[in-house]
């Protein structure tokens, strides 16, 4: 079945303070970032504090969200570099030994108007593990209670339902 174009979704993740900031401070940071460098956020789910995953790594709990964006171009590359922008102003640290590492900011291209790309280092269209994460689809859901995954089709409803039938989940609860 043929997918109608879904709109373009952003993740927003954290698990680590800068500053004076918490989570939740960072998160809105980023938005007001977002729309100034000239992409508009019109979408907006609730905060939602979440276990983080994987599971037996002992990582503090995160804050996430997620919003729809109109960006100022057409390119999800460009989208991507201006989120890895914004994660580097709020200090957002690599570390390669840490592929779980705590972070102050995660900004992830969750689905760019359905777009299926290749896999593969630079850009992954939808984001690959999306299907698997409470922590995704429940705020997702929220601002977009008919969105389907692009590649199998499936409604992100049930992709949660099944999620939910297993044994991994992250305690998402959505705060005020
Ligand atoms: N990349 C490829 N596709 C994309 C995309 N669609 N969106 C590339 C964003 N980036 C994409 O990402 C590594 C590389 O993936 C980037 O250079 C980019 O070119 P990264 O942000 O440097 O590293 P990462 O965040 O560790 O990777 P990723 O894939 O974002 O990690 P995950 O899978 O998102 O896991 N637990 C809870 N409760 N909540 C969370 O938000 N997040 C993670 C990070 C782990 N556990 C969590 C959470
Ligand atoms: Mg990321």
């Amino acid at each position: 079945m043929p997918v109608e174009p879904s709109g373009i979704y952003v993740g927003l993740g954290s698990n680590l303070g800068l500053d004076a900031k918490i989570p939740r401070d960072i998160l809105h940071e980023a938005l007001v970032l977002l729309s100034q460098t000239g992409d508009s956020v019109t979408h907006l789910s609730s905060f939602w504090s979440t276990k983080a995953w994987p599971p037996n790594l002992s990582k503090p709990d995160y804050v996430n969200a997620v919003c729809r964006v109109e960006p100022q171009d057409q390119d999800p590359l460009a989208l991507l570099q201006r989120c890895q922008e914004i994660e580097a102003r709020m200090n957002r640290v690599r570390s390669p030994d840490d592929r779980w590492a705590n972070r102050t900011l995660d900004l992830d291209i969750i689905d760019y108007n359905g777009i299926v790309s290749a896999d593969c280092s630079v850009i992954t269209l939808p984001h690959p593990r999306l299907a698997e994460r409470d922590f995704v689809l429940l705020p997702l859901l929220e601002i977009a209670p008919n969105w389907r995954h692009p590649v199998t089709g499936i409604a992100g409803t049930d992709l949660l339902a099944t999620l939910q039938e297993s044994e991994n989940l992250n305690n998402c609860v959505r705060l005020d």
